[in-house]
């Protein structure tokens, strides 16, 4: 029989990962804020978790893993084709991120994403006992909990969107756009990165439904369906203590040495995902090195794309044109064994990222649009008393808290341009403050936070 949580987190992901070593399969915890601050609460109440494992075809059975069930949902390769590429990451998520490139819209792209929705809600309704809170994650399962109302009414479901929210004018554009609507409304909280998320939402809830709302909570067949912002953390305690590590510190100078110690190192680590910026701050690196403002190897610029989606066609478009642009840096700037960009399309280790931002003077975020954006933080969390600049873009989430970084337009070459300037330049003294300043507040405003505010406005007894 399965097991009953009064906790259950559904999300597309599982936040585990199959490992082989030695010809043994194992399941390894995977690395992330979202699991750090919620595994104490799903820990305490014998959570479950249900997501997708990864691979196609049938799902493997549910397992336990560090205290955690885990219940894996299965994807068939024309689910991922359909919900997850198609209708999640080429139609909603260029969509929400202002349509930075423009959303496809495939009809059998929206029935996928009902169908697989309604296997997640079918899922969660499964394994969660009379009276649990569900809290449901992100753009892929917008329809989940109007779909588990229905099945479960008596359950407590909390959403959370990682990602913007769009004004009503992109949103309208949606073919699946009431359904979405509803699909958030079936939850008792839905909760946003940013303030004016949330107001997009209640407004777009009276424009498209006609649904009366007072203050952030809307009126929905006699229910009381609230929204709010609660933007997202990191565990900054954990990049700290990574950032400390002598280890990590003696990677971080061979890091150094091996980029033939320039005066000033400037960093990017993105998804290569075109919302992040990637070509705007090469752009204004290459602007600085054309004008003779910065020069190799005084300077030197390193870059970490994660490789992600892939199969869909904007990014293999981006990942042409980015390498395009780094190859003609390079060209252009670079000398035998002193590149200008050191530009890597691979994953790292926690560690290896901590040593990257605890050897980077500079760090360049300048996302065209962001629902937050931890890289930012977890820069931040990481520089200690070391100093270092941050460049950040006006368009991640993260500019709200992040007030003492070097905030600039993306979208605005010269005003990327002075905003590295700046950061390049800026004084030990001043640098130091202004990090100080993000610490403290970051403490203050860790991932557990997030999940306890998030929980407690929900109305779930928190007991981590
Ligand atoms: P993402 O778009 O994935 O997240 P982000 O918030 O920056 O963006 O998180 C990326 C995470 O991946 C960071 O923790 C980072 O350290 C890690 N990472 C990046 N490059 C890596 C590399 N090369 N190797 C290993 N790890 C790497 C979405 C939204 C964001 C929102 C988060 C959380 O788009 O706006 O902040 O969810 O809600």
């Amino acid at each position: 029989m399965t097991h009953r949580s009064t906790f259950v987190v559904v999300a597309n992901r599982l936040p585990v990962d199959e490992v082989v070593t030695d010809g043994v399969r194992e399941w390894r915890r995977s690395p992330g804020g979202l699991v750090t601050a919620l595994h104490p609460v799903l820990q305490a109440r014998r959570g479950t978790w249900v997501g997708w494992a990864g691979g196609t075809g049938p799902a493997p059975d549910p397992f336990e893993l560090e205290g955690i069930r885990l219940h894996p949902v299965p994807l068939s390769d024309e689910d991922l084709e359909r919900y997850y590429e198609g209708q999640s990451n080429t139609t909603i998520w260029p969509l929400y991120h202002d349509a930075v490139e423009t959303p496809a819209y495939r009809r059998r792209w929206r029935d996928s994403y009902r169908t697989v929705n309604a296997r997640f809600a079918d899922a969660a309704a499964e394994v969660a006992a009379e009276g649990a809170t569900v809290w449901v994650q992100d753009y892929q399962l917008q329809l989940v909990p109007a779909m588990l109302r229905e099945r479960r009414p008596d359950l407590r479901i909390g959403f959370f969107l990682h990602i913007p929210f769009p004004p009503i004018e992109l949103f309208m554009q949606m073919p699946l756009r009431a359904e979405i609507l509803r699909g958030l409304l079936g939850a008792d909280l839905v909760g946003f990165q940013q303030r004016l998320a949330a107001q997009n939402f209640v407004r777009l809830s009276r424009h498209l439904l006609g649904l009366r709302y007072v203050g952030q909570t809307i009126e929905v067949d006699g229910r009381q369906v609230k929204s709010g912002a609660f933007p997202i953390s990191i565990d900054v305690k954990e990049m700290e203590e990574l950032a400390n590590d002598p280890a990590v510190q003696a990677r971080a100078k061979q890091i150094r040495q091996e980029l033939g110690d320039p005066k000033t190192v400037i960093l990017g680590v993105d998804r290569l995902d075109y919302t992040k910026g990637i070509e705007q701050r090469l752009k204004a690196f290459r602007e600085l090195l054309v004008d003779g403002e910065l020069s190799v190897p005084d300077a030197v610029m390193v870059q970490v794309a994660t490789p992600s989606r892939e199969r869909v066609e904007h990014y293999q478009t981006l990942r042409v044109k980015v390498e395009r642009e780094v190859g003609r840096i390079n060209g252009e700037y670079g000398r035998v064994g002193v590149p200008a960009v050191h530009y890597l399309h691979q994953s790292y280790s926690r560690s290896e990222l901590a040593a990257l931002y605890v050897a980077a003077d500079v760090m360049m975020v300048t996302p065209l649009r962001d629902g937050m954006n931890l890289v930012a933080k977890e820069y931040v969390a990481a520089r200690g008393d070391r100093g270092g600049a941050l460049v950040l873009s006006e368009f991640a989430g993260a500019a709200t808290e992040l007030k003492q970084a070097f905030l600039c337009n993306p979208h605005d070459p010269d005003g990327v341009k002075d905003a590295l300037r700046r950061a390049v330049t800026v004084d030990d003294v001043e640098a130091r403050r202004r990090m100080r300043v993000m610490q403290r507040h970051l403490r203050n405003h860790d991932v557990g936070r997030w999940a306890q505010s998030f929980l407690t406005e929900l109305g779930a007894a928190w007991s981590p």
